[in-house]
C-alpha cells in the first residue's frame, strides 16, 4: 500500500465522525458505540500496519490476502446488504444487539467486517503485556496470566471448523473466554456467549494456512508475540467504566 494513502485511511478509522452515542445489548451488556462499534466507515478502513509488520509470526502474503481479499469482501458485502434498509447509518453495536432479526447476509458479513477490524486493532509488532488492573482481573478469573493464555489457546484450538476465540467482559463484570462459530461475536444477541470483546483471534484456516498449514496450535502460540496489549488494556478500562 502507498504510504500516503495508508496514513490518510488510518486517520479515517479514528475520526470522530464514527462516534455515535448509546447502546444496550439484550442482556444488559453495554458497549459504547464509538470507534469500531460505531457506524461503518464510508471507506474500507486501512490496515493499521504494513503487511510484513508481523513477520515472522504472521506472514506478509497471508496478511495481504486476509485484509485485501477476505476482509474487503465482508465490508463490501455488508454495505450492500444494509443499503437502503433501516440498518443503513446505524452503529454496528445496535445492529449486533438485534442480530436475531437480521438476514444471514447481514450476520455473516457484518460479523466478518467487524471481527477483522477488531482483530487488526489488537495486533502489533511491538507486544507489551496486560496493565496492572487487567493482570489483576485475569488472575482473579483464570488463576494467572499463563493460565489465561492456556485457556484462550484451548478455546482457539478446539473451535471446530471456522470461528474466533475471544476474551470478553461479561454482564457479571468478570472476564471470560469463549469461541464463536463463523463470523459471530459476543456483541450479537444470537451468540451463545455475550459480553464486551477485549481480545480476539481469527482461527479460520485462511488466517494461517499458507504459513502453518494444518498446524493451528503453532499459529495460536505465535499470536502471543503480536498481541497489542495497549489496546486490550484500553478496552478493558472502557468496559469497566461502561
Ligand atoms: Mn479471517
Amino acid at each position: 500500500m502507498e504510504r500516503r494513502k495508508f496514513f490518510k485511511s488510518v486517520g479515517l478509522v479514528t475520526a470522530a465522525a464514527y462516534i455515535s452515542p448509546k447502546l444496550f445489548g439484550n442482556d444488559q451488556v453495554s458497549v459504547k458505540a464509538s470507534g469500531i462499534e460505531g457506524v461503518p466507515a464510508p471507506e474500507f478502513p486501512a490496515l493499521p500496519f504494513a503487511y510484513n509488520a508481523l513477520e515472522p509470526y504472521i506472514d506478509a502474503r497471508t496478511m495481504e490476502i486476509h485484509y485485501d481479499k477476505h476482509h474487503r469482501a465482508y465490508y463490501t458485502n455488508f454495505l450492500n446488504a444494509i443499503k437502503g434498509t433501516p440498518l443503513e447509518g446505524k452503529p454496528l453495536s445496535d445492529i449486533f444487539a438485534a442480530m436475531s432479526k437480521q438476514t444471514d447476509a447481514v450476520r455473516n458479513n457484518g460479523g466478518g467486517y467487524y471481527n477483522h477490524l477488531f482483530f487488526w486493532n489488537n495486533l502489533s509488532a511491538k507486544s507489551s503485556g496486560p496493565s496492572a488492573d487487567l493482570s489483576a482481573a485475569i488472575t482473579k478469573s483464570f488463576g494467572s496470566v499463563d493460565k489465561f493464555k492456556e485457556a484462550f489457546n484451548t478455546a482457539a484450538k478446539t473451535r471446530f471448523g471456522s470461528g474466533w476465540a475471544w476474551l470478553y467482559f461479561g454482564a457479571d463484570k468478570n472476564l471470560a473466554i469463549a469461541s464463536t462459530p463463523n463470523q459471530d461475536n459476543p456483541l450479537m444477541d444470537i451468540s451463545q456467549v455475550k459480553g464486551t470483546p477485549l481480545l480476539t483471534l481469527d482461527v479460520w484456516e485462511h488466517a494461517y494456512y499458507l504459513k502453518y498449514q494444518n498446524k493451528r496450535p503453532d499459529y495460536i502460540d505465535a499470536f502471543w508475540n503480536v498481541v497489542k496489549w495497549e489496546e486490550v488494556n484500553r478496552r478493558y478500562q472502557a468496559a469497566l467504566e461502561g
